[in-house]
C-alpha cells in the first residue's frame, strides 16, 4: 500500500487543527485582498475575527458562478497578478469564461494533488500516463501533466482528437495508464477493436476517469474492453481542475484532499447545511490556495460524503460518484456547455426565432449535439442553398463558442414545441 504523503493518513484530530489554521488564514486573505469578498462578508455581517475553526465555516457566505462573472476576468484574484503564472478558463452561463489563476505554490498544491490520485491507483516513475485530456484553457490536459512529472513518471501529451494517432501512439509508446473522459475511453476501445486490434495489443493496466458523470456499468465496460481497472477522479476548475478528489483502489468513493479543499452538502434550495452521510450540493472551500482561494463554493454537483473509514487506510473523507447537477450545465464530450451560451450566439444571427431546441444524444459512446432552430417565415423554407448556408453559419458561429463540435437543423416556423411554463430547450437523451 502506497501512498504519496502522510497528509493521506493524518489523524483527524491533526486533520482539523490544519484546517482551522488554513481557513483563518486563507480568510483573511481573501478580506484583506478581494474587494468582492470585503464586500461580501460585512453584507453578511462577519469579520474574520469571527472565524476561530472550521466549525465556524459555515457563518461564512457561499461563493457562486455568478461572483466570477461579476468580477470577471481577474476580480477575485487574490494576490497581485505579478504572481500569477498560469490562467485557465472554463465555460461561464454566457459568452464569457469563468478565468482561474495559479500562483506557483498553487501549481505546486494542484501537482500533489494529482500525485495522490495517480499513486493511490498504483502508478509509479516506471508509467507511460497517457494524458487524452485537452490541453489549453481546460484544466484537464496540463494538469495531469503536473501530476504525472512529479512523480516522475512519462507523460504523453496526447491531448484529445485524432483518434488513429491516438491509437498508435498507445500501442507504439507501451502507454501504461490512460487519463481521458470515461466516454472517451470506450470510445478509445470501440476504435483499437475497429482498426483491428484488441486489448492485449495495447500495454494499459489503468485509467483515470472523470471531468463528467459515469456509472458503475460504464466502469466495467471499459475494464472489460480495455484490460485495465478503471479509477474515478473529480475536480473543478474553479477549485483547481482535476484532483480535487481521488479514488483509491477500493473503488468506493473519492477521497477529498482535505487538508486542501473542506467539503460541505447543502440542501440547494435553503443553503443549509445537510447532516452526514445525507445527499446535497457539494460546497468546496478552497483552504490552501494563494490565486483564487474560493470560500464556500457552489459546485452545483449532487453528491453524499462518505466518513466511514476506508480499509486503504487514508482518513481524508470521501465523496460519491457526482450523480448530477443542480443547474442547467451539459457537459458533452467532456466539455462544459450551458445553453444560455447557445441562445446568446443565436440572438445575434438574422433570419432565425430565438426557438430553440437541444438535442442530446449518445452514438458509439460519443456525445452528439444538435441544436435545432426555428427559421423566421422571412426565409423560404425551400430555398433550399439557402437554408445550408445559413445552418453552416450558425454551426460556425456556436462552434467558435463552445470549442466543440455541433449540428445544426433549421426546421420550418412554428414547428418546435412551445411550452406554457418554463421553455423546455434540452433533451438529453443519453443514458450514462
Ligand atoms: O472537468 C476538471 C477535471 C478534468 C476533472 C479532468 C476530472 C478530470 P470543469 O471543466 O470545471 O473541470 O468541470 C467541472 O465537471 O462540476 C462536475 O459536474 C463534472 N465532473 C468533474 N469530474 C467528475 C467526475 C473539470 N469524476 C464539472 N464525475 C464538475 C462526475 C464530474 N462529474
Amino acid at each position: 500500500m502506497r501512498y504519496y504523503d502522510n497528509n493521506e493518513v493524518i489523524d483527524r484530530k491533526q486533520l482539523t487543527e490544519i484546517q482551522s489554521r488554513r481557513l483563518i488564514n486563507t480568510v483573511n486573505k481573501v478580506y484583506e485582498n478581494v474587494e468582492h469578498y470585503r464586500d461580501k462578508m460585512t453584507a453578511a455581517a462577519i469579520h474574520p475575527d469571527d472565524i476561530r475553526s472550521i466549525e465556524d465555516l459555515s457563518r461564512l457566505p457561499f461563493t457562486e458562478k455568478q461572483d466570477l462573472r461579476d468580477t470577471y476576468p481577474y476580480g477575485m484574484f487574490a494576490v497581485n497578478i505579478q504572481n500569477i503564472v498560469r490562467v485557465h478558463a472554463s465555460s461561464g452561463t454566457t459568452g464569457k469564461p469563468t478565468v482561474v489563476g495559479y500562483t506557483e505554490q498553487d501549481l505546486e498544491t494542484w501537482s500533489i494533488d494529482i500525485a495522490r490520485a495517480l499513486v493511490a491507483i498504483g502508478a509509479t516513475s516506471s508509467d507511460f500516463i497517457h494524458i487524452s485530456y485537452g490541453y489549453g484553457l481546460f484544466t484537464g490536459g496540463m494538469g495531469m501533466n503536473l501530476g504525472a512529472e512529479k512523480i516522475h513518471a512519462a507523460a504523453i501529451p496526447a491531448s484529445t482528437g485524432n483518434t488513429a494517432r491516438q491509437l498508435q501512439v498507445l500501442r507504439d509508446f507501451a502507454s501504461t495508464i490512460l487519463c481521458c473522459t470515461p466516454s472517451y475511453a470506450l470510445y478509445l476501445a470501440e476504435s483499437l477493436n475497429d482498426a483491428g486490434y484488441s486489448k492485449d495489443d495495447i500495454s494499459l493496466r489503468a485509467g483515470l476517469f472523470g471531468a463528467e458523470p459515469w456509472s458503475e456499468n460504464m466502469r466495467k465496460d471499459i475494464e472489460a474492453k480495455l484490460g485495465i481497472k478503471a479509477y474515478d477522479i473529480y475536480g473543478i476548475a474553479e477549485i483547481m481542475g482535476p484532483g480535487v478528489a481521488y479514488e483509491c483502489h477500493n473503488q468506493n468513493g473519492m477521497h477529498i484532499s482535505e487538508d486542501h479543499f473542506l467539503p460541505e452538502i447543502i440542501d440547494p434550495n435553503t443553503g443549509e447545511r445537510l447532516p452526514e452521510g445525507q445527499e446535497g450540493e457539494l460546497v468546496i472551500t478552497c483552504i490552501k490556495k494563494e490565486g483564487l482561494p474560493l470560500i464556500r463554493y457552489r459546485t452545483r454537483d449532487i453528491a453524499s460524503l462518505i466518513y466511514e473509514p476506508c480499509s486503504c487506510g487514508r482518513t481524508f473523507v470521501r465523496m460519491t460518484k457526482p450523480k448530477g447537477r443542480t443547474d442547467d450545465m451539459l457537459i458533452i464530450r467532456g466539455v462544459n456547455v450551458f445553453p444560455s451560451q447557445i441562445e446568446e450566439v443565436l440572438l445575434t444571427i438574422e433570419g432565425i426565432l430565438p426557438q430553440y431546441l437541444i438535442v442530446v444524444d449518445r452514438i458509439g459512446n460519443l456525445d452528439r449535439i444538435q441544436i435545432q432552430v426555428e427559421l423566421s417565415s422571412q426565409i423560404p423554407f425551400d430555398a433550399v442553398r439557402l437554408v445550408e448556408e445559413k445552418e453552416r453559419n450558425i454551426k460556425t458561429a456556436i462552434e467558435a463558442t463552445l470549442g466543440i463540435s455541433v449540428e445544426v437543423k433549421l426546421v420550418s416556423p412554428k414547428t418546435l414545441a412551445r411550452s406554457e411554463g418554463k421553455a423546455v430547450r434540452v433533451i438529453d437523451n443519453r443514458v450514462i
